[in-house]
């Protein structure tokens, strides 16, 4: 998959309200107005299989599933994702710009339900072997900021039930793949109003993209 007409593949990850779909959905019309082609998804879901497999997730009447069913149905709607939507995407030269990704495991069901970064990163090099996002935008945010803001939209989903140990373990884990990872981390400091939170995604934005060009990346 390499080479210069590949696509870009960025994520978009942060605990519940940390504000990741607003400002995907900024970026998204902004790279759309500047003529770029563009593909949005997300996890879980981005395919039909996918989103039926969220809605089983998501759906608080199923409560509690073992922590392994859990990752396990994670991954299998990411494997139909990836080779039904964002392996072709990217193929095409498409630019996909994903809400979540494989981040959100290592934080939600590794640190969150304690599953450990090992078993996560066992299925992550198995299903998708040296693929990974080019850019992670991390929406950092206090946790209960987050909630606030989440809940404020009415009843909460099966995950959104967590208490505030399970989010706060999961935006420690974020923070920490952000510290010790590859450099393609971005941490948006996502306490911040609308603006501000969309005027530090522009420079990180652009930032990068002139990074790409200098490395005379022929995909810019
Ligand atoms: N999951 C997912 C896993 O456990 N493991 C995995 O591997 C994957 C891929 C997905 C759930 O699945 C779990 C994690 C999740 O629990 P979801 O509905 O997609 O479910 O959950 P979220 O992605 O968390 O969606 P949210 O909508 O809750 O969060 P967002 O997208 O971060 O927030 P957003 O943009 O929708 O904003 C939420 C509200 O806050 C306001 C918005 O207007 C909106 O009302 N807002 C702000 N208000 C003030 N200031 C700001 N800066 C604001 N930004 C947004």
């Amino acid at each position: 998959m390499k080479g210069s007409t590949r696509g870009r593949f960025i994520t978009f990850e942060g605990i519940e309200g940390a504000g990741k779909s607003t400002q995907l959905e900024r970026l998204r019309q902004r790279l759309h107005a500047e003529g770029r082609d563009v593909l949005v998804t997300r996890e879980p879901g981005g395919t039909p299989l996918g989103e039926q497999l969220r809605e089983l997730l998501l759906d608080p009447r199923v409560g509690a599933m073992a922590a392994e069913t859990e990752l396990l149905l994670i991954f299998a709607a990411r494997a139909e994702h990836l080779r039904a939507v964002i392996e072709p995407a990217l193929e095409r030269g498409v630019w996909v710009l994903s809400d979540r990704f494989t981040d959100a495991s290592f934080a939600y069901q590794g640190a969150g339900r304690g599953l450990g970064a090992q078993r996560v990163a066992a299925l992550e090099n198995w299903l998708q072997g040296d693929l990974r996002p080019d850019l992670v935008f991390l929406f950092d945010v206090p946790v209960l900021t987050g909630l606030e803001r989440a809940l404020a939209r009415g009843k909460r989903d099966r995950i959104e039930s967590e208490d505030m140990a399970f989010f706060e373990r999961a935006r420690h884990a974020y923070l920490e793949r952000a510290r010790s990872g590859s450099g393609r981390y971005q941490v948006i400091d996502a306490a911040q109003g609308l603006d501000a939170v969309g005027a530090e995604v522009d420079l990180a934005w652009d930032a990068w993209v002139r990074k790409l060009a200098c490395k005379g990346d022929g995909s810019v």
